[in-house]
């Protein structure tokens, strides 16, 4: 076959080399984000022919040397010669740019958006790839080199069987990093399923401990994961809710088509206050939502309320309840399925079609009022709820309005325990969050004055998770957090105000200091989310132990750290090994050197790169059962990232 030298292969050629010199333009990024995104590249390929109704099964390997394998039983690429680039189908798809859709058919390609690029990008970003076709009878083999073809399209074997199967080794000279991490794939692997029901997805980690990611392997991560949920989004909804309390057994769902836009929602509601709503567009997570969201939420509040009225729940001349009224304590799914998708936004996360939102809004209606009427407890269960949040809304209000008032949430009275630094620059100041006035003293002294302002916290703050925003506000920690940052909170957030670009949380390296931690961020995640998004949120490292020897010390972070530094000075004549239980037992010149110091300390941005993995974390954290939330405070957060 010499298909390789022709007019074609040259635009091949020269497609493919744009795609090496600027990777991130086509998955984003080449950090380990980026490296993941391959496998989801190939993935929604083998998903694109589940939802064709031609594959039940898609199996992703992680081998032991971290490459992937990725396979699926359904029809195969073709592999018949492409009238028009003279090429087999599979190699077009495999070495052509763009070509990874379905060249101008029909179907909704679930990678339509943000980098839906397909497999030639993969291809190009790969060391090595491999695909073989299973299909009438025979077994197709191609090889490819960064792109490449090393070995035209070759019959190797008879089979039985029909699918894909792609393995390929990503390219060390265009990743930071080779190295997979299994929960990452399982939480996408996972949401995949959820939103292809019916679809059984399997992950295999291969790999010996020492290849995996150290994190997976310190959280016991396992190597071995199916997911087929016969239920889609409706097991999403009880999925999300199971470490939270139903308000009724029932889960909503609803499914229907109207101008070409295919809506599926699931919805019930828990015990609790906020509302967790995942929206998807052609499998995309929409983190900024959109019309889709929208479209659900007038549905809802209209649906809802026709529903009091109908039953005298409101009576003639009362005003209905607001939508925030009747979703607190929603947990929403909603997948839609459009063929052109707009994506707006700066991350074109936020879907623009004005059509999906009068679909949406119709398939939910038309839905959920049968529903209700077909379930009168739970439309009244629902009903009281909202009743209940509409008046715990006007408390807060007025309690909001009386703190304003009182403590100057508006105004620049800064908190008395607040030390604050002097430049009045806020992308150069920094506030630590410290616990307890101890610590806080010598916070104090350990600080650079101008830069770092310092604000003791008084043992545990309030639980935000079982509290209403009225009580949340009463409690003096977080209004002088509040007043301090200069922002507001919730509606009045307005992060243009922020004193501190930094806030850094400071607590002692035990488990009560995770605790707090993770109070304080719960708190910033349900009332100042903008806070951790733009990555204004940072967790101090105070070390751990440290160690004298031949009059040099050594600041050690963690215990295998401790057992490197042995290694590395041996264990003999070691003259001192401190072991800080708490950040008041450290000097305040040591706590400078170690935590605060810009020269020496390590900080860690908290991220929230993943909304359903945060939103479980928080709610496993906040929720009511006890052994979950202890092992993961033990094991410390995974939602924070390295930085310096
Ligand atoms: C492990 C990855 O890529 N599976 C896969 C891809 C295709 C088909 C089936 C397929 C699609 C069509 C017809 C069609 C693709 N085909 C193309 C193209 N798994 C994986 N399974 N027959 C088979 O869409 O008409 C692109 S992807 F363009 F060649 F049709």
């Amino acid at each position: 076959m010499s298909a390789e030298y022709n007019e074609n292969s040259i635009q091949v050629l020269e497609g493919l080399e744009a795609v090496r010199k600027r990777p991130g333009m086509y998955i984003g990024s080449t950090s380990s984000k980026g490296l993941h995104h391959l496998v989801y590249e190939i993935v929604d390929n083998a998903v694109d022919e589940a939802l064709g109704g031609f594959c039940s099964e898609i199996d992703v390997t992680i081998h032991p040397d971290n490459t992937i394998s990725v396979k699926d039983n359904g029809r195969g690429i073709p592999v018949g010669i492409h009238p028009q680039k003279g090429i087999p189908t599979v190699q077009v798809v495999f070495t052509i740019l763009h070509a990874g859709g379905k060249f101008g058919g029909s179907g909704y390609k679930v990678s339509g958006g943000l980098h839906g690029v397909g497999a030639s990008v993969v291809n190009a970003l790969s060391e090595w790839l491999d695909v073989r076709v299973f299909s009438e009878g025979k077994i197709y083999e191609q090889k490819y080199k960064r792109g490449d073809v090393i070995q035209p399209l070759t019959v190797i074997g008879d089979t039985d069987e029909h699918g894909t199967y792609v393995h390929f080794k990503p390219d060390g000279e265009i990743f930071e990093t080779l190295i997979f991490s299994c929960s990452t794939l399982v939480n996408h692997l996972r949401e995949t399923a959820f939103l292809t029901k019916g679809l059984k997805i399997n992950l295999k980690d291969l790999r010996e401990d020492k290849d995996r990611d150290p994190d997976d392997v310190k959280k016991d991560v396992g190597k071995n994961f199916s997911f087929h949920y016969e239920g889609g989004i409706k097991e999403f909804v009880q999925y999300i809710n199971r470490t939270r309390t139903p308000l009724y057994p029932e889960i909503f769902y609803a499914e229907g088509s109207k101008d070409g836009v295919l809506v599926e929602v699931a919805l019930q509601h828990n015990d609790e206050y906020n509302e967790t709503i995942f929206s998807f567009v052609n499998n995309i997570n929409t983190i900024d939502g959109g019309t889709h969201l929208a479209g659900f939420k007038s549905g809802l509040t209209k649906t809802v309320n026709d529903y009091g009225r109908k039953f005298g729940l409101i009576k003639d001349g009362e005003k209905g309840l607001t939508g925030d009224d009747i979703r607190e304590g929603i947990t929403a799914v909603i997948n839609i399925k459009i063929s052109e998708p707009q994506f707006e936004g700066q991350t074109k996360t936020k879907l623009g079609n004005s059509e999906a939102k009068s679909a949406v809004e119709a398939v939910l209606s038309e839905k959920l009022e049968y529903f209700l009427e077909e379930n009168p407890s739970v439309g009244k269960t629902i009903f009281e709820k909202a009743l209940i949040a509409s008046r715990a809304r006007e408390a807060a209000r007025k309690a909001r309005e009386l703190v304003r008032r009182k403590t100057g949430l508006e105004n620049t009275k800064l908190p008395g325990k607040l030390t604050d630094c002097t430049s009045k620059d806020p992308t150069e100041c920094e506030i630590y969050i410290v616990e307890g006035n101890s610590a806080g003293g010598s916070a104090i002294k350990a600080r650079n004055p101008k830069t770092q302002a310092v604000l003791p916290l008084r043992g545990k703050i309030l639980n935000v998770e079982k509290a209403r925003l009225d009580r949340i506000l009463n409690s003096e920690e977080i209004k002088n957090m509040i007043t301090a940052f200069g922002t507001g909170i919730s509606e009045d957030f307005d992060i243009s105000k922020l004193r501190y670009h930094k806030i850094v949380i400071m607590t002692d390296a035990d488990v009560d200091g995770a605790h707090i931690r993770t109070l304080l961020l719960t708190f910033f995640y349900r009332y100042m989310p903008e806070l951790i998004k733009e990555g204004k949120v940072y967790i101090a490292q105070p070390p751990l132990y440290r160690v004298e020897k031949n009059k040099q010390h050594y600041y050690v972070y963690d215990d295998v750290e401790l057992e490197k530094l042995y290694d590395e000075i041996g264990r003999t004549g070691i003259k001192d090994i401190q072991r800080y239980k708490g950040l008041g037992e450290m000097d305040f010149d040591q706590l400078r050197d170690t935590t605060m110091a810009v020269e020496h300390r390590i900080l860690k941005v908290v991220k929230l790169e993943d909304a359903v993995l945060a939103d479980e974390i928080f709610s496993m954290l906040m929720g009511d059962s006890v052994e979950p939330r202890r092992v993961f405070i033990a094991e410390n957060a995974q939602y924070a990232e390295m930085d310096f």
